[in-house]
């Protein structure tokens, strides 16, 4: 029996009453029919720690209007994974039509997705990567973290390349995510996957920033302290980058174009894209937080009982000093 949620005044995502309504939709999915109801979707976001993860959210706001036929339930998990299942478990007990959720860390959901299962309500992954059977979830919109890792070791080879120092010695330190979320995981393994083909890249120490600006300048103040020569860093957001550059500079150091240390940083958010074009951050590989209409796209056809692919990419960019002025612009986040 699919149910028609009413949200009440007061909390987000509070649900106070549930009203049956009648369906002949066997499985008791919400449909959007002639009386115009709304498909129903429960929304587990990870938090609020970096501008992505905001203009992530507010993609998904942007796609899921009730004009377009959709009532949103959204949770805010505070970056604590129990708070995510608790948000996932209470959407399946007032019987959502869909959940979505992005999983902070990548191991620990297999339990509630059965849950989810069980219930019939067909989930979808966002963003980051959970440790699951795939049966566990109908599709997921992502971006190619592996290859962004990758992508950040291709422009440190060729910026050396043109430095000629291909052959130095180099020293650098991460700058990594949340550890275990797919998102640090995948940029580890896709940049160390290419600075393991060069013996004279000498990866220092990788530390947790947990993708925000403080953690981000406490960790590379320590850096500072412990390592006395610094080639490059390479952060895992642009919120971390921020905090080490203030680090730096504090510490009497410059970065990027012609500095004392390179930057290679990623996510490509508006701020951190000025930073590029003024020098001060030498290339920032973008993630593209815009996944609210690939989500729609996906919702719809599951709607239409239409076959979706195992995962769907958005497509990103890498930005230096020279194409960045180009999309400073149009960058709205
Ligand atoms: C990347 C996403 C990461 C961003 C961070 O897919 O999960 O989480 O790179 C965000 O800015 O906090």
């Amino acid at each position: 029996m699919a149910t028609l949620l009413l949200l009440t005044q007061g909390g987000c995502g509070v649900f106070r009453d549930i009203v049956p309504r009648e369906t002949d939709e066997p499985e008791g999915h919400a449909r959007i029919q002639d009386n115009g109801e709304l498909i129903i979707v429960g929304f587990s976001q990870i938090g609020s720690e970096s501008i992505w993860r905001t203009a992530n959210t507010a993609s998904v706001e942007r796609a899921l209007t009730k004009e377009k036929g959709y009532f949103l339930i959204s949770d805010n998990a505070r970056q604590k994974q129990e708070n995510q299942i608790k948000a996932i478990r209470s959407y399946i007990s007032q019987r959502v039509d869909y959940i979505v959720f992005s999983p902070i860390t990548e191991d620990g959901w297999d339990t509630v997705l059965e849950e989810a299962r069980d219930a019939g309500i067909p989930v979808i992954l966002m963003d980051r990567m959970a440790n699951v059977d795939e049966s566990l979830y109908a599709t997921r919109i992502c971006t190619d973290v592996t290859k962004e890792g990758e992508k950040a070791a291709r422009w440190l080879e060729g910026d050396l390349k043109e430095k000629n120092r291909l052959h130095d010695d180099i020293n650098i330190v991460v700058l990594q995510g949340t550890l275990g979320s797919s998102s640090e995981l995948e940029r580890t393994a896709g940049f160390e996957s290419i600075a393991a083909q060069h013996g004279n890249w000498h990866i220092l120490d990788r530390q947790t920033g947990d993708f925000t600006t403080a953690k981000g300048k406490e960790v590379m103040e320590q850096f500072l302290k412990t390592y006395a020569d610094i080639d490059v860093v390479v952060s895992q957001n642009d919120d971390m980058t921020f905090g080490a550059i203030e680090a730096i500079e504090e510490a009497g150091l410059t970065t990027g174009v012609g500095g004392d240390i390179i930057i290679i940083s990623f996510d490509a958010v508006r701020d951190a894209l000025k930073l590029v074009q003024a020098g001060k951050i030498n290339v920032d590989i973008e993630c593209n937080p815009e996944q609210g209409e690939y989500l729609d796209m996906v919702i719809q056809k599951l709607e239409r009982g239409e076959p979706l692919e195992k995962v769907y990419m958005v497509e990103e960019m890498v930005f230096t000093q020279r194409n960045v002025s180009g999309y400073l612009e149009s960058r709205t986040y």
